[in-house]
């Protein structure tokens, strides 16, 4: 048997996403998109594929944005549970399961491996000092807390966790805490938790590691985070948190512990892998998969879950299988990516920058954006999205290239041949060389596929398009149709059986358009590497073609571009962050009278102003266009903030900021200074 034939066994996870707020489109291309077009291409070589998925819904996270809204934590999962499985469906995720981890389910699960260690005495409990707010009267773990990490000066590390640079410690070591409850500096109070002793698994980590590096080749950025990890040395870590929302210890001396939601959430996989086999009539399934050796598992995460995935897990899973009979495997690779931003800065929720998915998706179709995510993927580094380029990608590639070809076919097909798939006869020169890119080109994406290079394979599958077209225009069949009827309908016979190498070749990533390719040649997809070869028969009946990628127009893109959030103006002050007087008084608030005022042409929020300050005219973009006209603004007095740094806004110079109230629905007031007082005075 050779590789092609033999049907693998693959179980394949993406992390779970809490359930505190909506999935983003950075989320997407870190651990969700590669993993289903890796997951489509092998179910179309034949493979026996799990596909993996749910959210995550205990830990600070979830009880952070529950306690910001003053709701329970179960009615912030419940929303996003919803909100995300719906965002994910729309996008074409196709999980075989998306389940959740407040599932009892997951809680015996998590509650079984927990006892497992303690019973064989490996948890060892002890007394350490944790932050707690006493007006809150509560211990603060995690993000409850913020300060300055000991290690690289991040002022907004956690507790015990910075993702900045991605070191661990202590929270006595915490630089300036500040209680997220009360915005006070919390007290250090004793308590006692249970530890897991990672590093009593290093030296079998880095061996698990190396092993499967040299036979499965891991990403280089994966293992450099992973390198660091083991230079620093394991610690023994807290696998138990003082919180009400959780998986509960079960031991009886623990009362108001939980399980760490990072210890538990990962064997999520496993108690949602349970949880599809009972839905599938057979509630052992799930061992086939997790407890068989002949499983090669693939976790598909961001690169700031890399240390749970690759050292935590694992070290879990090996205790495990140091006490128990059933044997569970260990990931054969973890294909993390680096961050995607948007349009040069990170995705901010509280600073509205970027885009949730399910807005998207009430926009524009999926698989536009499928493509262009997954043609610039952050494989190696961090990418961007940026609007335009989602334009191009679309525009240029997925219509003038891809939807050209196949339109430009159909349409001689169906105006020369019937519609019917068209004789081949007398092969030339270039029919062999485009036949040979079509038989080969299975193989050839696909072992890029294998080696996680998502992105390579997809752009080499628009370079089959780009060949397609350049055969088509070489061999001119608008000529040939009139003079050498034979060489044109051979022509057209291999174009058609290109669309349909490239229907199958797209498949993974673009899923609903092909769908419809595939309805458009009246076929179904073959075997991957069966797609290269000849399948579509001479006289087969096509039916008509359809639009498959509709330009979007300038003034569109436009649109969301000029929705974006203007980062200064909207920016949100966290609620708590206290400052001193002396912060405050870096910030020079001065009245100004407006002189003249007009739009900026294709914004829809912004309006160019002249004001005039102490003897000073200034010109300043303000955000208030949908609030005020041009007219309405002369001869306001207003205050600005005057000592803003200068910035290039829309392509015009601003200097200062006007001050105003969000009012909801992007309405704003301004703040108005009575007109007495004189042009450059102080606010303080
Ligand atoms: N919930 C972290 C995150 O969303 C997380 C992953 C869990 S995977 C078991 O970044
Ligand atoms: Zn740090």
């Amino acid at each position: 048997m050779n590789s092609q034939d033999k049907r693998e066994k693959i179980l394949v996870t993406s992390a779970l996403p809490y359930a505190n707020g909506p999935i983003h489109l950075g989320h997407l291309a870190g651990a969700y998109l590669p993993a289903d077009i890796y997951v489509r291409y092998n179910r179309l070589k034949g493979n026996d594929i799990l596909f993996i998925c749910g959210s995550d819904e205990h830990g600070v996270p979830i009880t952070i944005t529950a306690d910001k809204e003053k709701i329970k934590p179960k009615d912030v999962i419940d929303r996003f549970h919803r909100i995300n499985k719906d965002s994910f469906e729309k996008f074409g995720m196709s999980f075989d399961i998306y389940s959740r981890t407040s599932l009892p389910l997951h809680h015996e699960t998590a509650g079984e491996f927990f006892l497992s260690f303690h019973r064989n005495g490996l948890l060892s409990e002890k007394k350490s000092m944790q932050f707690y707010d006493e007006s809150a009267k509560m211990f603060l773990p995690d993000r409850y807390v913020e300060g300055t990490c000991p290690n690289c000066g991040n002022e907004n590390a956690r507790s015990d966790e910075c993702e900045n640079c991605g070191a661990l410690y202590e929270p006595a070591e915490l630089k300036n805490p500040v209680s997220r409850i009360s915005g006070k500096t919390p007290v250090l109070k004793e308590t006692s938790h249970w530890f897991f002793p990672l590093g009593k698994y290093q030296q079998e980590l880095e061996e698990y590691i190396a092993g499967m590096n040299e036979k499965f080749g891991w990403k280089d950025n994966v293992l450099q985070y992973c390198r660091g990890w083991f230079k620093d040395g394991l610690q023994d870590r807290a696998v138990t948190r003082d919180l009400d929302w959780g998986v509960r210890v079960p031991l009886d001396n623990a009362a108001g512990k939980v399980l760490y939601v990072w210890f538990e959430a990962v064997l999520g996989y496993i108690s949602a892998t349970k949880e599809l086999s009972l839905k599938r009539g057979n509630g052992e399934m799930w061992r086939d998969y997790w407890q068989d050796a002949d499983t090669k598992y693939v976790a598909f995460i961001g690169k700031d879950n890399v240390v749970f995935h690759c050292i935590v897990f694992p070290a879990m899973l090996m205790a495990w299988n140091g006490f128990n009979k059933q044997q569970y495997i260990l990931p054969q690779n973890v294909p993390a990516n680096e961050f995607l931003n948007f349009e040069g800065k990170k995705f901010s929720k509280s600073r509205n920058w970027g885009i949730d998915v399910i807005d998207f998706l009430n926009k524009f179709p999926a698989d536009p954006l499928r493509y262009t995510l997954a043609a610039n993927l952050p494989e190696m580094r961090d990418t961007d999205f940026y609007w335009k380029e989602f334009q191009a990608r679309n525009n240029n590639e997925l219509a003038d290239i891809l939807g050209n070809f196949i339109n430009r076919t159909f349409t001689f097909v169906f105006k020369h041949f019937e519609g019917k798939v068209p004789q081949l006869h007398e092969l030339e020169e270039t029919d062999n060389v485009m036949l040979k890119l079509l038989e080969t080109a299975p193989e050839r994406i696909g072992a890029l596929y294998d080696r996680f290079k998502i992105k390579d394979a997809v752009l080499e599958s628009m370079n089959i398009a780009r060949a397609a077209n350049k055969y088509f225009n070489d061999s001119e069949p608008w000529k040939t149709v009139k003079s050498e009827r034979e060489k044109c309908s051979t022509t057209l016979n291999i174009c058609i059986q290109t669309i349909y190498t490239l229907a199958e070749l797209f498949s993974p990533v673009i899923p609903f358009t092909t769908e419809r390719l595939f309805k458009m040649l009246n076929s179904a997809p073959a075997l991957w590497y069966g797609a290269g070869k000849h399948s579509l028969l001479e006289g087969h009946v096509l039916n008509k073609a359809e639009i498959l990628f509709p330009k979007i127009e300038d003034a569109v893109i436009e649109k969301e571009v000029n929705s974006l959030a203007l980062p200064a103006e909207n920016a949100e002050v966290p609620k708590d962050e206290l400052v001193t007087i002396d912060d405050f008084s870096k910030i020079r608030l001065k009245v100004a009278e407006v002189t003249e005022a007009s739009a900026v042409p294709k914004s829809e929020k912004l309006l160019k102003l002249k004001i005039h300050l102490d003897g000073e005219e200034r010109q300043i973009i303000s955000g208030i266009a949908k609030s005020y006209t041009p007219e309405e603004m002369v001869g306001k007095k207003v205050l600005i903030v005057a000592n803003l740094k200068p910035a290039k806004i829309f392509g015009h110079e601003s200097h200062g900021m006007l001050l105003a109230i969000g009012t909801g629905n992007d309405k704003l007031v301004l703040v108005e200074i009575n007109k007495d007082v004189p042009n450059g005075a102080i606010a303080k």
